[in-house]
C-alpha cells in the first residue's frame, strides 16, 4: 500500500505582489538562478552580510555527514553583530525595540541602550562565574531583558537555552538537568490577561531539584514579593550596576549559540543545537529578504514568544542583525479588549507583522468589525509562521488587516532548521492562499513518496531538505544518536540506500500543478481512511471556509469499518447559533460541504462544536489530545497546553451534547 497523501482541495486564487514593493524589494527573481547556479557561493555571499573578524577557510565541510559545519575557520560575535556595529555605524539613537508592557506601561530602548545593557549583562554574568561554553538558562516573560539576557550570553560565548515562561517546574528542571546549565536568569513574573503572573516560585522549585544551579539572577518586573535564597541576585541590583565597557571576543564560526527544546510527540523533549556563523548567516538573511525589511523605515512586530524558535530568529538575531525597529510587546491579544494588537499596530505605525494562524483565526472569530476600528495603513508586508494556514484564514488576513494591499508571506520552518526555509517573496511571488509556494533561494526543498523519489507535479508525499543549509540544527544536544533517528534515518544515506543524505522533516506536503508547496500537517496526524491517506489539514480548511466556521481541528479516530474515521471539532464563529436543533442542522450541513468540498471518502464521521481547541504555547493545535478524547481514553501528557481547563471546557460540552 502506498502511504502517498490524497490530494483533496484545490485552490486557485493567487496574487502577485504590488508593484511598487516588486520595484524596491530588497530580493528579486533572480536570486533564485544565482543561487542555484552555485549555491555555497550564494550562502558565503549571504554571511558577507555580516561582520567576521576572521574570514572562513572553506564555506560548507560536509565531510561527515549529516554533521555540517558552515564557514569553517571563520570568526565572529553574535552580540556585535547585533548591536554595535549599528552603534557603530551612527545608528545608537535609533529605536531598537518599542517595548508595550501588557498594563500599558512601556519603554523605548535604542540601540546604544542596547549596547550598554548587553556589555552589563555580560560584565555580570562573567562575575558570577560563566565562562564560554557554560549553559544558561533563561525564564523570562517577554520584556527587553530577554533579548538582552540572550545576548549577553552570546557575547561571552556561553549557551543559552530559553524556556517558555509559563512551563512547569517539571519542564524546566528537566531542561536543566539535560542542558547542565549552571545560571538561571528569571523574573519576579509577568503580567499576563491583565493580572501580574509569577515565575520565581517555578524557578526556585525548579532549583531546588537539582543541584546544578550556582547563581539565579531575578529581574523586577511586577514588583510582587518573591521568597529569597542564597543564590538569588536582583537584575537591578547587579547588571544595572556593573561596568557598560565590554569588548566583545569573537568565536569559532561552530560555537554553539543556543539550545532550544522541543516537545515532540514521545519521549523527552530534544535539545536542539544552533551554532554561530551558519545561524545568524541564515537568520539575518531570510529575514531581508522574505520581510523586504527597510531598516530606515520599516517597524517590524514579530508577535511570537522568546521562548519559541520564531522569537530566537525573528526577535532577536534577525531583526537585531538586520539594524530594524521593532515592536514587542508583553502581554495577551485580548487584554484590555480585543483590538489590542490593532491598536499596537496604529500606535507605533507598524509596517511589516508576523504572527500565527491561531492568532488569525481566533481574530476571524472575534470579528471583522474589531481590525476595521483601527488605522492600518502602514502595514506593507504580513507574515504567517506555525501551522498551515487555511486558504480561507489567509483570505481574511489579507482582507481585513491587509486591506486588499499586502502580500502575505506564509513561511514554513522549523526549531531544526533555524530558520525560514520555504516562503513566498514579497517583491517576487504572486502567492497563492494556503501555500508557502517554494523554497527560499540557496534551499533545497522537495516532495518525495516512501522511497525517496521526487513526487511529480501535483502528486504528495513527505517533505524533504536535500541539501544542507547554513543554520541547520547540528545535534540533538548529547544525543547524536537519536538525531540520526529522527532527522536522517527515514531516507537516503541515512537509511542506507543511495549516497545522499536527506533529511526528513516530519511534515506531509503536496506539490500543485505549478510546482507550489502546500504543506499538510504532520504525518504523525494524517488519517487512514478506508486505505486512503488524508491530511488534517485539508479537512480543516474545508470545514474553516464554511461561513459559520472559525476554527476546525481534525483527526482520525479508530474506527471499526473504515480502519480510522474523521472527527471534527469545529469553533463556530461568533454570531452563529448552534442551541438544540440549530446545533443539529449545522453540523449536518459542515458534513455535507465537507464532502462537497473535498469528496466524499473526507466526510467526518462526526462533528463536535467545541469553544475552544487545546494548543501548545505556540499556538499549535494539539491533535494527539483530541484523538484521546474521539477515542474515549484518558488524556496523555498534558504539561505543554497553553490552557490546561481547555480539555475540561471540551470534555463537559461533549457530555452536555449527549
Ligand atoms: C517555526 C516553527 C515546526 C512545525 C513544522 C510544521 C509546522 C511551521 C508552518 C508549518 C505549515 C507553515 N509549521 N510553519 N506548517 N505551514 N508556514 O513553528 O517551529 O515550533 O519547531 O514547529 O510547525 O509542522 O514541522 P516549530
Amino acid at each position: 500500500m502506498s502511504e502517498t497523501l490524497e490530494n483533496l482541495s484545490s485552490e486557485t486564487r493567487q496574487f502577485p505582489p504590488p508593484a511598487d514593493l516588486a520595484a524596491n524589494a530588497n530580493v528579486k527573481a533572480d536570486a533564485y538562478e544565482v543561487a542555484a547556479a552555485d549555491r555555497l557561493a550564494f550562502w558565503a555571499e549571504q554571511a558577507g552580510r555580516l561582520a567576521w573578524t576572521k574570514p572562513w577557510d572553506q564555506i560548507l565541510d560536509w565531510s561527515n555527514p549529516p554533521f555540517a559545519k558552515w564557514f569553517v575557520g571563520g570568526e565572529l560575535n553574535i552580540a556585535y553583530n547585533c548591536v554595535d556595529r549599528h552603534v557603530e555605524a551612527g545608528n545608537g539613537d535609533k529605536v531598537a525595540i518599542h517595548w508595550e508592557g501588557e498594563p500599558g506601561d512601556t519603554r523605548t530602548v535604542t540601540y546604544a541602550d542596547l549596547q550598554r545593557l548587553v556589555s552589563q549583562a555580560a560584565n555580570t554574568l562573567t562575575g558570577l562565574g560563566v565562562t564560554a561554553g557554560d549553559r544558561v538558562m533563561i525564564y523570562l516573560p517577554m520584556i527587553p531583558e530577554a533579548a538582552v539576557a540572550m545576548l549577553a550570553c552570546a557575547r561571552i560565548g556561553a549557551t543559552h537555552s530559553v524556556v517558555f515562561g509559563g512551563f512547569s517546574v517539571d519542564a524546566l528542571a528537566t531542561r536543566i538537568e539535560d542542558a547542565d546549565a549552571k545560571v538561571v536568569i528569571t523574573a519576579d513574573g509577568g503580567y499576563r490577561r491583565g493580572k501580574p503572573s509569577a515565575l520565581k516560585p517555578t524557578v526556585d522549585e525548579a532549583v531546588a531539584r537539582t543541584d546544578r544551579i550556582e547563581h539565579v539572577l531575578v529581574v523586577r518586573r511586577t514588583g510582587e514579593e518573591v521568597a529569597w535564597t542564597d543564590k538569588d541576585k536582583w537584575w537591578h541590583e547587579t547588571v544595572e550596576q556593573a561596568s557598560p565597557e565590554h569588548k566583545a571576543q569573537s568565536f569559532d564560526a561552530e560555537h554553539p549559540l543556543f539550545i532550544l527544546y522541543t516537545s515532540g510527540t514521545t519521549g523527552k523533549p530534544k535539545g536542539i543545537l544552533h551554532t554561530t556563523g551558519g545561524y545568524l548567516t541564515q537568520a539575518s538573511y531570510t529575514h531581508h529578504a522574505v520581510f523586504d525589511l527597510k531598516p530606515e523605515t520599516d517597524v517590524y512586530w514579530c508577535t511570537a514568544d522568546i521562548g519559541w524558535v520564531t522569537g530566537h530568529s525573528y526577535i532577536v538575531y534577525g531583526p537585531l542583525s538586520n539594524g530594524a525597529t521593532q515592536v514587542m510587546y508583553e502581554g495577551t491579544p485580548d487584554t484590555p479588549d480585543r483590538g489590542r494588537f490593532w491598536q499596537i499596530v496604529d500606535k507605533y505605525k507598524v509596517s511589516i507583522l508576523y504572527t500565527a494562524p491561531t492568532l488569525i483565526r481566533t481574530m476571524m472569530k472575534w470579528g471583522d468589525d474589531i481590525p476595521a476600528k483601527y488605522d492600518l495603513s502602514s502595514l506593507r508586508v504580513l507574515g504567517s509562521v506555525g501551522e498551515p494556514i487555511n486558504p480561507e484564514a489567509w483570505i481574511w488576513y489579507r482582507q481585513h488587516v491587509g486591506r486588499e494591499r499586502t502580500p502575505i508571506v506564509d513561511t514554513w520552518w522549523q526549531t531544526e532548521t533555524g530558520a525560514i526555509m520555504i516562503s513566498p517573496l514579497p517583491g517576487v511571488t504572486a502567492a497563492k492562499p494556503g501555500s508557502a509556494m517554494t523554497a527560499l533561494p540557496g534551499i533545497s526543498a522537495d516532495v518525495v513518496d516512501d522511497e525517496a523519489r521526487s513526487v511529480p507535479d501535483g502528486g504528495g508525499g513527505f517533505l524533504v531538505l536535500r541539501d544542507p543549509w547554513p543554520s541547520m540544527l547540528r545535534t540533538i544536544w548529547g544525543d547524536d544518536q537519536r538525531f540520526l533517528d529522527t532527522y536522517w534515518s527515514r531516507f537516503g544515506a541515512g537509511a542506507g540506500n543511495g549516497d545522499e543524505w536527506i533529511y526528513f522533516a516530519g511534515d506531509g506536503a503536496k506539490k500543485d500543478e505549478d510546482g507550489a508547496l502546500w504543506l499538510l500537517g504532520r504525518v504523525d496526524d494524517v488519517m487512514l481512511v478506508s486505505g486512503h491517506n488524508i491530511s488534517t489539514t485539508e479537512v480543516e480548511s474545508a470545514l474553516v471556509s464554511h461561513p459559520a466556521v472559525a476554527e476546525a481541528a481534525v483527526v482520525g479516530a479508530a474506527d471499526a469499518t473504515t480502519g480510522q474515521a474523521i472527527v471534527a471539532f469545529t469553533i463556530p464563529r461568533g454570531n452563529v447559533d448552534t442551541a438544540g436543533e440549530a446545533g443539529e442542522a449545522l453540523i449536518k450541513d459542515l458534513r455535507d460541504h465537507v464532502a462537497k468540498t473535498l469528496g466524499p471518502i473526507a466526510k467526518p464521521r462526526q462533528i463536535m462544536l467545541v469553544p475552544e481547541l487545546p494548543k501548545t504555547r505556540s499556538g499549535k493545535i494539539m491533535r494527539r489530545l483530541l484523538r484521546d478524547v474521539a477515542e474515549n481514553r484518558s488524556l496523555g501528557d498534558v504539561t505543554t497546553l497553553q490552557d490546561s481547563a481547555v480539555m475540561d471546557l471540551i470534555s463537559s460540552g461533549l457530555q452536555s451534547a449527549k
